[in-house]
């Protein structure tokens, strides 16, 4: 079994450098042209996840400079929407959690959210407490008032972001930390709305504007850059402005035939790299995005359990770390394979290795 060549270097990330590539192009163009350019070399203009793409974006730079990545604005109210802070967590409509009558736009345009006990949108540049989530899912309350922007650096900064989804905003220590504060306090969460897109579709919420120099939706810079010697932060300019730009090569391929999970994995080592491993959040929802593709109403992943010795492992020989099982559908027994569901909340369930489905592999 080969090893997954991302535990070596110390400059590459392995959680990223499993899912995508970066590079740099000097040449200048306009935002339109740049993106003809990506999508004909690599996959397409560069997109964002977290600050750890962020860093690792800069450092694929080769001069200090403002150069374009994939994030356009569609302008207009209509076409704004909700995300959560919190890189991998996706927004589901759920009318229940808002105040009756909102969200609203009264003081136009309402574009972030606090709680009570439900959600009213407000302009962003009100000013409340707020609390922010750690990775070890506990949370802390900041007594400051500031504005929403001010709230999701300050989680970011010190934490990990605003609280973020349905399980962390309505679980017990958030609501135990809540009525601390009296039954009326307001609370920023990190929920904000907006415009703008990735040019490859993909729906990833992470934003990190230079609040100094970004005018959203107020004129016809539409179009986001990198300020790269502004510590990365993103600007908007006019689409038609020439400047070097970021594009992004996939590492994971979705392959539309359907094979047997051992021919899957032989398919994959003979025409590309491997089958897929999935070891984070991150890497969960863009094969999560991917598989809402196939033809099969599940995918295979790199995932096979061994009955000699009774686990599962990677194929790929990634440490299973992260895991993502709906544990009513995950059985231990010879045979079985692992497989991502195409529907619903897309977990991983075993699958008899002689089902034939899509299945991903990556290419490096
Ligand atoms: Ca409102």
């Amino acid at each position: 079994m080969s090893l997954n060549r991302c535990h070596f270097g110390l400059l590459c990330v392995f959680i990223t450098c499993q899912l995508y590539e970066y590079h740099f192009i000097k040449e200048q163009m306009s935002w339109d042209e740049a993106r003809a350019y990506c999508r004909e070399k690599y996959t397409d203009l560069a997109k964002v996840f977290d600050l750890t793409d962020m860093r690792r974006l800069q450092d694929s730079a080769q001069n200090q400079t403002e150069a374009w990545i994939g994030l356009y604005n569609i302008t207009g109210g209509a076409n704004r929407r909700w995300h959560w802070s919190l890189p991998g967590e996706e927004y589901t409509e759920n009318k229940t959690c808002w105040r009756d009558g909102e969200p609203n736009d009264q003081a136009s345009p309402e574009n972030c959210v606090r709680t009570v006990d439900k959600w009213t949108d407000v302009p962003c540049t009100n000013t409340h407490q707020f609390i922010c989530y750690n990775v070890n899912k506990t949370f802390h309350l900041n007594e400051t008032s500031v504005t929403w922007t001010q709230a999701q650096s300050y989680c970011r900064q010190h934490h990990t972001d605003l609280a973020s989804g349905l399980d962390q905003i309505y679980s017990e220590e958030f609501k135990k930390l809540q009525k601390s504060k009296g039954s009326t306090m307001n609370l920023w969460i990190g929920l904000f709305r907006d415009s703008w897109r990735w040019s490859d579709g993909s729906n990833f919420s992470f934003r990190y504007w230079d609040m100094d120099s970004f005018n959203d939706g107020l004129n016809n810079r539409t179009c986001a850059t990198t300020l790269l010697e502004r510590s990365g932060r993103w600007s908007s300019a006019g689409c038609d402005q020439r400047k070097p730009f970021f594009c992004y090569d996939d590492n994971m391929i979705l392959i539309h035939e359907e094979k047997t999970w051992e021919e899957a994995l032989y398919y994959c080592r003979e025409k590309h790299h491997d089958l897929a491993s999935i070891t984070n959040r991150q890497e969960q929802a863009w094969l999560q995005e991917k598989a809402k593709n196939a033809s099969t109403t599940f995918v295979w992943l790199g995932l096979r359990y061994t009955c000699t010795l009774g686990f599962w492992f990677w194929v790929t020989d990634d440490v299973i770390g992260y895991n993502n099982w709906d544990s009513k559908r995950k059985v231990d027994a010879c045979g079985m394979s692992g497989a991502m569901d195409t529907a619903g909340e897309q977990k991983w369930v075993s699958k008899p290795d002689d089902n034939k489905f899509n299945f991903f592999c990556s290419k490096h």
